[in-house]
């Protein structure tokens, strides 16, 4: 019988964010996963199938994926080595060393270390563990959906699904679920935040598209390009996919605002989702007729993470509001 590292995760109905939207909205909280963070359901799945024999597991991450690697790898007693680049925090450092993994910290922006954990996976035969970019990952993803499916009912069909995008892996898991329980038909509310916009210039450009810099701080968010799969997606007719930005001030606002309603501490790559309801991005949409008007229910995916304490908090505060 096929292990499980990942948890099935509450369903919450928020009466809060439900009272901002003006339609009930379902919180789906990953943050509440081992490891903090969905990444855990993705790469436990992958590392199920590939890591096994494994002499080791090499992950590149802005942290989350790095999280999920090291939990999985000493559960299944294989050695993880995790390469994250110098915007990391320090505590992510810390939290993965006290998973048993060992960390290098390679490059100023997750490209840079992915390339090193390339590199790695190739002299030292470790089995390479992407964060964002392989069918293993979003098959894995896939089943938060069909938790929610299970949770609501299949007649209960949401009215649109809120998800932050990095590279696109949670994306594309949300869809694979999607298709799973025949939800194809509700909206995609894809959220980044300026400076980490990957999806967005790609939608924009009609082409994947290189970032010259991540400039946000949403590192987690931080890919330079999104993964084909996720690009694919948004040329297809089937699926609506509505690519959306905020400002690193709005993530921030979204992630206090959480700490205060919900008693929840998020990380900035998850305040960017939550900011599509914080913001009044959702109502905006409503009125430019891109979202009913009769919006059905709204599920927020709490991606969650592991890059946030309290210090962090004070740190962005400080930066983003001089
Ligand atoms: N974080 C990846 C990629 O970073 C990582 O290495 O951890 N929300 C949280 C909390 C995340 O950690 C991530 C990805 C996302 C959302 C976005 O997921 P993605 O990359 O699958 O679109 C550079």
């Amino acid at each position: 019988m096929a292990v499980h590292f990942h948890l099935n995760t509450p369903l919450l109905d928020s009466v809060s964010m439900s009272k901002r939207v003006g339609t009930t909205v379902y919180l789906k909280m990953e943050n509440s996963q081992p490891s903090g963070s969905f990444k855990i359901r993705g790469i436990g799945h992958l590392c199920q199938q590939l890591a096994k024999q494994s002499k080791g597991v090499v992950c590149a991450s802005g942290g989350n994926a790095g999280m999920a690697a090291a939990y999985v790898a000493r559960k299944m007693a294989v050695s993880a080595t995790i390469v994250v680049p110098s915007s990391s925090p320090q505590t992510v450092i810390q939290k993965l060393k006290d998973q048993g993994a060992k960390v290098k910290i390679i490059g100023k922006v997750w490209d840079d270390a992915n390339a090193e954990a390339l590199r790695l996976a190739e002299t030292d035969g470790l089995t390479f563990v992407p964060p964002f970019d392989h069918p293993l990952l979003w098959q894995g993803h896939a089943s938060m959906i069909s938790e929610v499916a299970a949770s609501l009912g299949l007649t209960a069909k949401p009215g649109a699904v809120v998800v932050s995008v990095g590279g696109g892996g949670l994306l594309c898991g949300v869809i694979q679920g999607l298709k799973d329980v025949g939800w194809t038909d509700v909206p995609i509310v894809a959220m980044e935040t300026e400076g980490a916009d990957c999806f967005n210039a790609a939608v924009k450009a009609g082409r994947i598209v290189t970032l010259d810099d991540i400039t946000s701080e949403a590192k987690c968010l931080g890919a330079k390009s999104v993964c084909r799969q996720a690009f694919e997606y948004s040329k297809c007719d089937e699926l609506t996919i509505i690519s959306e930005l905020v400002t690193d001030q709005q993530a921030l606002h979204a992630v206090e605002t959480f700490l205060d309603e919900e008693r929840v501490l998020v990380e900035m790559a998850c305040g960017a989702a939550l900011a599509a309801v914080y913001s009044g991005l959702i109502h905006r949409l409503q009125d430019d007729g891109r979202l009913p008007l009769d919006l059905g229910p709204l599920l927020v995916i709490v991606c969650g993470g592991s890059s946030i304490d309290m210090d962090q908090l004070t740190t962005l505060k400080n930066k983003l509001r001089n």
